[in-house]
């Protein structure tokens, strides 16, 4: 648990030790107005990639994300709306309210959670907006690089048990959750809803653990929704309220925030406006050319290693395939161990040596129901779902 002083930092002491340090460890995310401070003073955090510091938006650089197939808790992204988060929260005293169309409301002590049976699953949690920095035109909204995504061992309890524990009544139709992050006046709460199958599942967690530790204040402690395969805006944070619902949810952030276009890959014309919308669900295919840094200089005429990871979205990674011609022809990468078919899966390769001059090397990650990824980006106004095939430039010399 963070202690008051670093609970401080969070509201806003931090700012001048940020300023102080960060000319030294600047990173630059690759597009306009990308240069970003790097700060190691947030509670439970190393260094991050800071966007925003109220409320928190802070990223993990790639080269970490590369590291492993598990992103350490202490460089996992941080993501929060509204600057009343929580900055300490008393396990003791802490309880999950469930109400709405049950047939017996309760309130759940973290001891009678955990009582239930425990379930364990890798999880890519990824922001819905992750890359919108590369969207062309620009786009409103944080300005992420590739770094707002981390995948974890999520270790927790299902929705669906806690849902049988209160008794779902006939006529439910949706489950809405929110956490103890409080809205400015006027705002609405952050209440994100599920369709009642959708919660009951048996996959969508209730998570007490990432990576075998208790949840960081920042990544929701004590207790956070992990939805497998579906963007982390639904992954409700710090939750402390489930309400089962017989009309579907028409709150701000289910009926007006989080939409993409009702149309193949979520993709439009740019500048375009008028066209319907869904709520943001399942995430895409996506693969990452890590650590080997863009622009990477390399000896001529000798063969190199390449890795990186990648992940299906709602389905398993199938394949990952490269291409040294810009998607002409593809050759299939080694997979690394299966962890489950929402987490990373690594992958390499070993290149043939290069003749002396400049390359460009793409992957693509493609999926067990078929999804791929396309060589050129999709547009939509709100920056989501971005996976075209990565590529980095290869200087040999
Ligand atoms: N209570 C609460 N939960 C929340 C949010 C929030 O603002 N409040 N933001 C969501 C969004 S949009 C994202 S991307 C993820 C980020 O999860 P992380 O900070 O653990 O990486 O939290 C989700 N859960
Ligand atoms: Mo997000």
């Amino acid at each position: 648990m963070p202690d008051r002083r670093d609970a401080l930092r969070l509201i806003g002491l931090g700012a001048a030790g940020i300023a102080g340090r960060a000319a030294a460890q600047d990173i630059d995310l690759g597009f306009a107005g990308g240069r970003r401070a790097l700060a190691d003073n947030w509670p439970q955090k190393g260094a991050m990639i800071v966007l925003r510091e109220r409320a928190p938006l802070l990223e993990t650089p790639m080269d970490v994300l590369g590291e492993d197939v598990f992103t350490p808790n202490d460089r996992f992204f941080v993501r929060w709306h509204y600057d009343d988060i929580p900055l300490s929260v008393d396990p003791a005293a802490f309880r999950l309210r469930v109400g709405g169309a049950v047939r017996r409301p309760l309130a759940l002590s973290l001891d009678a959670l955990r009582r239930l049976p425990r379930v364990e699953l890798a999880a890519v949690n990824q922001c819905s907006g992750n890359s919108r920095g590369f969207f062309t035109p620009r786009v409103p909204g944080a300005q992420w690089g590739d770094g707002a995504i981390g995948n974890a061992m999520w270790t927790g309890v299902r929705l669906r048990d806690v849902l049988d524990m209160a008794g779902v009544a006939p006529g439910a139709v949706a489950v809405r959750l929110a956490g103890l992050d409080r809205p400015p006046p006027g705002a609405p709460w952050f209440e994100k809803s599920l369709a009642i199958d959708h919660a009951r599942d048996g996959e969508v967690m209730i998570a007490f653990a990432m990576n075998g530790a208790a949840l960081s204040l920042l990544n929701g402690f004590p207790i956070r929704l992990v939805v497998p395969g579906w963007y982390s805006t639904y992954w409700i944070k710090s939750l402390d309220r489930i309400e089962v619902l017989t009309a579907p949810d028409t709150g701000y952030w289910m009926a007006k925030a989080y939409r993409i276009p009702a149309t193949p890959g979520a993709n439009v014309v740019p500048g375009a406006k008028d066209f319907p919308t869904v709520p943001i669900g399942a995430m895409v295919p996506r693969a990452f050319i890590t650590p080997l840094p863009d622009g990477a200089k390399l000896v001529a005429d000798q063969p190199f290693a390449v890795r990186g990871l990648a992940m299906g979205g709602a389905h398993g990674v199938a394949r990952v395939d490269l291409s040294m011609d810009a998607g002409r022809t593809w050759h299939a990468a080694r997979l690394g161990p299966d962890q489950g078919r929402y987490g990373f899966r690594r992958w390499s390769a070993t290149i043939a040596g290069l003749r002396a001059g400049g390359y460009r090397l793409w992957a693509r990650c493609t999926n067990t129901a078929g999804e791929t990824q396309a060589m050129d980006a999709i547009w939509n106004p709100g920056g989501y779902m971005r996976n075209p095939a990565p590529s980095i430039a290869i200087r040999t010399a």
